[in-house]
């Protein structure tokens, strides 16, 4: 090789190595740790029929990939330029050719199409005998959650059991929303005026984030949800917990205070607390303290954080209709320290 000819090579191999950084970059950003809502991250019957089929047909993918690039080496090495070598002759049609490359995509995508529509149909089927109802509702901008046959009802949180199958109605309260654990599998739409249904057997136990997955205004983003894989015994003493009254806080304590506040208040028009008010716009709140996070799952349960809400909703999830400035109310410090105080004894 001559010396710019070395060059050349040089630069060429450098360029490939070059190119090679940002995928390798990429690569290495395919782990599951840091994101918890990756959907590779199958933990129930429904996200595995997907993750199968997605694995199934990758496989093949690579496969058909790895063949049609080899080919192309083949031919671009075999029939390269050579020097002193003739025009190569003029080919016009092969039948056999064109029928061969017609019907082997046809096979392929009909191969294709088979295990994805058994797919579809086992991720659409009816729910198993003996699972647990549980009703879904979309809320602008956060999830209720109702037990029918358990008379629970909660939000933003919700709670099954492992190995049970779980049978959701899907319904919303306004707009179009949609329904998406993504380790769970999904998603499914919250329609107006109709119920949508879906179902799954969870297969560990542990805590797992969820989100609208359908625009649905202002504070979509903060429409999240969290769910709660337990044992059955955890759960039955979930279920107890929130079938039980809610607490009576001592009259004369602050949270006894916060109670007076909350029943003479603006917050009995939206919010139930039982034996206390029958609100239905807002989350159910007579066990908020058995919950770990509020407001459509987006702040952490402290009392720092629901100062800040109770103080100005408003500031803290745009367009919630929990709004201080167009409801006219004013909170003094006393009144929110004693509110919070009053619904963090709901336990
Ligand atoms: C106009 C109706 C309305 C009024 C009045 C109202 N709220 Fe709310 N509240 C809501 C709605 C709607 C949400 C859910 C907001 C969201 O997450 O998007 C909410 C959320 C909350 C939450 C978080 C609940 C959860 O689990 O996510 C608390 C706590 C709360 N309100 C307390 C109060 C208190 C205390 C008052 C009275 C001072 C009050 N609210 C007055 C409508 C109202
Ligand atoms: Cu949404």
């Amino acid at each position: 090789m001559t010396a710019p000819e070395v060059n050349r090579a040089f630069r060429h191999w450098a360029a490939l190595l070059l190119a090679l950084v940002p995928l390798v970059a990429l690569a290495a950003g395919c782990t599951l740790h840091d994101y918890p809502q990756s959907s590779l991250n199958p933990q129930s019957d429904y996200a595995w029929s997907i993750q199968h089929l997605l694995e199934q047909l990758t496989f093949w993918v690579v496969v058909i990939f790895a063949f049609v690039q080899l080919l192309i080496l083949y031919v671009v090495i075999r029939f390269r330029a050579r020097p002193g070598a003739p025009m190569p002759k003029p080919v016009h049609g092969n039948t056999a050719l064109e029928i061969a490359w017609t019907i082997a995509p046809a096979i392929i995508l009909a191969l294709v199409a088979v295990p994805t529509v058994m797919a579809i149909f086992k991720t659409q089927s009816k729910p198993a005998a003996g699972a647990l109802q549980v009703k879904v509702i979309g809320h602008q901008w956060w999830w209720e959650f109702q037990y029918p046959e358990l008379g629970v009802t909660t939000a933003g949180e919700l709670h099954i059991p492992v190995h049970r199958p779980i049978a959701f109605d899907l319904e919303t309260a306004d707009v179009i929303h949609s329904f998406w654990f993504p380790a769970m599998g999904g998603k499914r739409d919250l329609i107006p005026s109709r119920t949508n249904h879906m179902g799954f057997t969870a297969d560990s136990i542990g805590t797992f984030p969820g989100q609208c997955a359908e625009l649905c205004g202002l504070s979509h983003a903060n429409m999240r949800m969290k769910l709660m894989v337990e044992t059955p015994a955890d759960f039955e003493t979930w279920v107890s917990g929130q079938k039980a009254p809610p607490a009576e806080p001592d009259s004369t304590s602050l949270a006894g205070h916060g109670k007076l506040e909350f029943a003479n208040g603006v917050c009995i028009t939206c919010h139930t607390i039982d034996g206390v008010s029958a609100g239905i716009l807002g989350p159910n709140l007579t066990h908020f303290a058995s919950r770990r996070t509020f407001a459509g799952s987006l702040f952490e349960s402290n009392p720092h954080n629901l100062g800040r809400w109770l103080t100005a909703p408003q500031d803290q999830k745009p367009g919630v209709i929990m709004n201080w400035k167009t409801l006219g109310v004013t909170l003094a410090p006393e009144q929110v320290n004693a509110l919070i105080a009053y619904l963090q004894s709901l336990k």
